[in-house]
């Protein structure tokens, strides 16, 4: 950890690490991606969330997670989130607790607690014996993240509660550790057992496969995070006959001119990658939570293959495995998205796949909670996040069917090589590998299955990001009064394609999505309705 960091974050926070007294003066809330925030911010209320943590793993009697990271965003950021029981996120009614408790005032905390304690105890009124709980943690390679993760095990310990440290972790080996804690059928918890499973799911899912159209040769861009030390170790078990990766981006700069959210967003080549013609690449992003894929084409373009073609290559997969093993129609599959997703892949899953796709708002939960009510849920934002979830029913189906039918193993081994419990760079990397040696294809043939509408996202600065309202699904703006039917009306006279904007939850920017009939179409739109949100905001 660099020294200057920590001297500051002595400063701001208390030197016993707990700042527990909330220095700040602006208030924060438990977004999408829990707290995030410049890493100066956070001592007090990582301290608090470790705290809250522990209540909560009290309450349930429990293994809770605090992950500490902020994922793509730059070095001197961090943040903290909470992750439930089942390896999933934060339930609502204690994402409202945890925005009380950190912004409350010093003379209010004790308050807070004593409430929070009060949900503990009704908790335990349940249990037929006095359930302990304990708290995962784990965090980034962020130069703050160590001091952080000092002051969650303060904040869990003053509320009496077991803390255990998993160090270095990516975001959703914290996530599937947790899951596995609590429920051993799951796996082994910690980082052995997520290596184990998802290598031998992999192993077995490619062996003896003919693909000559499938390079095992793949350019990885760890985006200089986490990712680049976890993947080589899990890398280390899979036979180098299936797949072979050639690293950059493991030790410079955090997210610094790499990583899946600058290549998403500039659909250019990461700096330190110099790709050959045709040659599959793929991206991590910082927390290794996020994959995108990309490619140089044949006229020298860095051609991008985001969440939403890695939705549709695994819906095909699955929906001809489901087939294949004699499952046709007997379970509900279907694809979530969010606004983002680009228009044509929602087309081609809905209409040349025909299978159902729902839209719901920004942010993990959304997608999980529209996922899970279906047996075969497959969720992906188009930012390259996102993994599949099945039900129960379906996981009976195919492990008490015929043992000697193929697909139904595949089905199997697939459960076990995803990580159902969040999106997973790591572990979607070696689905898109398996599907694409199952596939015999080759990266342009994945990328042919449809062709993206031309789009173009941007952020703007206001005064208030907050005063911008949406409907649910984020597709129309409410407020400010005015500002969507200017927008239709640009729609109109910039000749096609749509238009929407939203407050993003992790950052102080209103956000800009815009499809069109060219790139530069649909860049022309982007800048307009830009001009128009500061317009409104003003
Ligand atoms: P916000 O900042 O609310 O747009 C971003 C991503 C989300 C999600 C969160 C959590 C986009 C457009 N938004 O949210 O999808 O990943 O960060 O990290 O990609
Ligand atoms: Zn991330």
């Amino acid at each position: 950890m660099s020294k200057s960091i920590v001297k500051e974050l002595t400063r701001l926070g208390n030197t016993d690490h707990t700042g527990l007294l909330n220095p700040i003066d602006r208030p924060l809330s438990y977004g999408t991606a829990g707290f995030r925030c410049l890493a100066t911010d956070l001592p007090f209320v990582v301290f608090r969330v470790g705290a809250l943590a522990g209540l909560r793993a009290r309450q349930l009697g429990q293994c809770i997670g605090v992950m500490i990271t902020a994922s793509h965003n730059p070095m001197l950021d961090n943040g903290v989130k909470v992750v439930d029981p089942m390896g999933e996120m934060l339930v609502e009614d204690w994402e409202v607790h945890a925005t009380e408790f950190v912004n409350a005032k010093d003379d209010e905390v004790a308050a807070v607690i004593e409430k929070l304690e009060h949900l503990v105890k009704e908790g335990q009124l349940n249990a037929s014996e006095t359930p302990q709980g304990k708290v995962f943690c784990a965090f980034d390679t962020r130069d703050s993240s160590q001091y952080l993760h000092d002051a969650a095990k303060k904040g869990c310990e003053f509320v009496g509660t077991e803390f255990v440290s998993l160090g270095l972790l990516t975001t959703p080996q914290l996530h599937y550790s947790v899951r596995c804690e609590n429920d051993p059928t799951f796996g082994m918890a910690g980082e052995l057992g997520y290596y184990e499973s998802l290598s031998n799911a992999f192993n077995a899912l490619n062996k003896n496969i003919d693909a000559p159209n499938y390079d095992k040769m793949l350019v990885l861009d760890c985006a200089n995070g986490v990712g680049a030390s976890k993947f080589r170790k899990l890398l280390g078990r899979i036979d180098s006959e299936l797949l072979e990766v050639e690293f950059t981006n493991e030790t410079g700069s955090l997210n610094y001119k790499c990583g899946a959210d600058f290549v998403k967003i500039l659909r250019s080549f990461p700096e330190g990658l110099d790709a050959a013609m045709g040659v599959r690449c793929a991206s991590f992003d910082g927390d290794a939570d996020r994959l995108v894929y990309f490619y140089r084409d044949t006229n020298g373009f860095c051609r991008l293959l985001d969440g939403d073609k890695i939705a549709a290559l695994i819906a095909g997969f699955i929906q001809s495995e489901v087939d294949a093993a004699g499952l046709t129609g007997q379970f509900k599959i279907g694809a979530v998205q969010t606004a983002y997703a680009n228009g044509n892949s929602t087309a081609y899953i809905r209409d040349v796949m025909k299978i159902p796709v729902d839209c719901v708002p920004t942010g993990v939960k959304h997608l999980h909670h529209a996922a899970i009510k279906l047996d075969i849920g497959i969720y992906f934002e188009a930012n390259g996040h996102g993994t599949v979830v099945f039900s129960q029913l379906f996981k009976d189906a195919i492990s008490q069917g015929d043992q000697d039918n193929v697909h139904l193993k595949k089905l199997q081994l697939f459960t076990k090589l995803i990580n159902e419990t969040v999106g997973d760079a790591m572990s979607d990397l070696l689905v898109v590998e398996t599907i694409l040696r199952n596939n015999n294809w080759s990266v342009e043939d994945w990328d042919a299955i449809y062709e993206d509408a031309p789009s173009c996202q941007l952020k703007v600065e206001v005064k208030d990001r907050t005063v911008v309202k949406t409907t649910w699904d984020e597709t129309e703006c409410t407020h400010p009064a005015g500002l969507q039917k200017e927008m239709e009306e640009l729609i109109i006279a910039n000749g096609a394609g749509r238009a929407f904007v939203r407050p993003s939850g992790t950052e102080d920017v209103v956000r800009v999505y815009t499809e069109g009939t060219c790139e530069e179409n649909a860049k022309v739109l982007a800048n307009a309705v830009a001009h128009l949100v500061q317009k409104y905001c003003a």
